[in-house]
């Protein structure tokens, strides 16, 4: 069957995948959102279906305060002998940590942390030994790949770290993993950086310690010369063999506003390319090495996508996230409402304002919702970070209620329009294509704002644009009749 890419949409970058109990089960980066590191699965590698996330206390992970795009980098989610392990990175606190459970639809472990350096921590389990592998500079500071042994039950390193590879040469060495296939142990990473430049190299090996051969052709995957073409950034992937013995890989990548517009504001992607391994025991990558929007897949099944979201066809705990450390008594869930209570957190602080989202999954779409307060401000916010969001909101004033729209871009931060409400009462609509979002409350318009300036080129960072529902203020906001149609 032929399915489209990218197979999750929404930011959901550095992806990681395994196998196991018949299903696949992959994990993403979730930065200073809360819970962290989101999970999903799937019978077929196309479709998949978010379960919930593995950092779901806030002792798991210390996200209080942080910068955004700090806190949870990628992570690495592999199966050995029952058990589910999770490892990854507070790249604000500069720990590497890994979780476990024996029932990924419940809750993970405590942290267990390990002492090597570096980002993009991966784990091999190979003949009752496990290495934690990752990037950075070993215990002689030499930079690259860096590999230690580890005692699984304690994190506790069992051998010096040790640098096994330096890539291919190209910038910002990341996300290493390791797969031992047919007896040759083969160790991929993405270079280039996460940007435009970005790639996936290989190299292998008969020894897990090395020493490592490059692919002669590296790298066996990049759009970085694929022009002009709306996919790029493909790099950090995780390679799979599926059921029915073929090979993928499953890397992030992310889609351009337009052909001639190198601007993206849904963040990185989730995407699905073939890999054939040849006779001489090299694999390549799609059929030219470069990531396509059609592929080919064994299987007879279609390709799903749910594109009408409301409170009652979401799950609270699993759909939406918070910014860092939310305060639980702030957020009253019911199934067909929920009520915030602000405080006097904004937007505009990098900290934890009353404020709940869903990632933005694709450029058009239609929003409605209701909201009533009783003070203060509340509303639906397009937010990349504190320093760019869009908020279409209904406030109190002294003189009775009005709504505003509010753009912030840097340090810009404009009252685009403002119309007085009668009541407590306002309906926020929003309309977004490619280009931008139209503003509307009680059907009147009020204004617009282009896409582009919540791009992760003008933003920065690591993550995508999100759909948030807010308050702030002393105050408790009421938001009903939530529908959101992607086209
Ligand atoms: C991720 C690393 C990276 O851990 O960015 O640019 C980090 N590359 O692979 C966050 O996505």
């Amino acid at each position: 069957m032929k399915y489209q890419n990218p197979v999750i949409k929404g930011f959901y970058p550095d992806p990681s995948v395994c196998f196991a109990n018949g299903k696949y089960y992959l994990a993403a980066s979730s930065f200073q959102y809360f819970p962290g590191v989101p999970l999903f699965e799937s019978d077929d590698l196309v479709n998949w279906t978010q379960t919930g996330f593995a950092l779901t206390r806030p002792e798991q992970v210390m996200l209080d305060k942080i910068n955004s795009s700090g806190g949870v980098f990628a992570p690495t989610i592999r199966f050995n002998n029952g058990r589910f392990y999770l490892v990854t990175t507070n790249d604000t606190t500069h720990q590497n940590f890994y979780v476990w459970t024996d029932d990924i639809y419940g809750e993970w472990s405590d942290p267990i942390y390990v002492d090597q350096g570096g980002i993009d921590p991966s784990l091999l389990f190979d003949d009752g030994r496990v290495y934690f592998i990752s990037n950075g500079t070993d215990d002689n500071g030499n930079a690259g790949v860096v590999q230690c042994e580890i005692d699984i039950t304690t994190g506790r390193k069992l051998t010096p770290s040790r640098c096994i590879w330096c890539g291919s040469g190209g910038r910002f060495l990341e996300s290493p993993h390791m797969y031992k296939i047919n007896g040759i142990y083969y160790l991929m990473a993405a270079e280039g950086g996460t940007e435009y430049g970005h790639m996936i190299t290989y190299s292998r090996s008969e020894s897990v310690w090395g020493p490592f051969t490059s692919y002669p052709h590296n790298p066996v995957l990049t759009n970085r010369n694929k022009a002009p073409y709306v996919i790029q950034g493909i790099g950090h992937g995780d390679l799979i063999q599926d059921k029915n013995g073929n090979w993928h890989i499953l890397c992030l990548g992310f889609r351009q506003l337009h052909l001639w517009m190198a601007f993206h504001h849904l963040g990185r992607k989730v995407f699905l390319i073939p890999v054939k391994f040849d006779d001489d025991g090299w694999f390549t990558a799609s059929t030219d090495g470069t990531c396509d929007e059609y592929y080919d897949i064994d299987g007879d099944f279609t390709q799903k996508e749910k594109k009408h979201y409301t409170f009652e066809n979401t799950l609270w705990n699993t759909d939406w996230q918070y910014l860092r450390k939310p305060v639980p008594g702030n957020y009253i869930f019911d199934k067909n409402k929920i009520t915030l209570k602000g405080t006097e957190i904004t937007l505009d602080d990098t900290d934890s304002p009353t404020f709940i989202c869903m990632h933005q999954r694709d450029f058009r779409f239609r929003l409605g919702v209701k909201v009533t307060i009783d003070s203060g401000e509340a509303g639906v916010t397009l937010y990349h970070c504190e320093n760019e969001h869009y908020d279409i909101a209904l406030r109190k004033k002294d003189d009775g209620f009005e709504a505003v729209l509010r753009l912030n871009i840097g340090g810009i931060k404009h009252e685009q329009n403002k119309m007085p409400i009668s009541g407590e009462t306002a309906s926020l609509n929003v309309t977004a294509d490619n280009f931008s979002y139209i503003f509307t409350v009680n059907g009147v318009m009020l204004g617009n704002a282009d896409c582009k300036y919540l791009s992760s080129e003008v933003c920065g960072g690591f993550t995508g644009t999100v759909i948030g529902l807010y308050a702030v203020g002393d105050n408790t906001a009421e938001f009903t009749d939530f529908e959101l149609n992607y086209e």
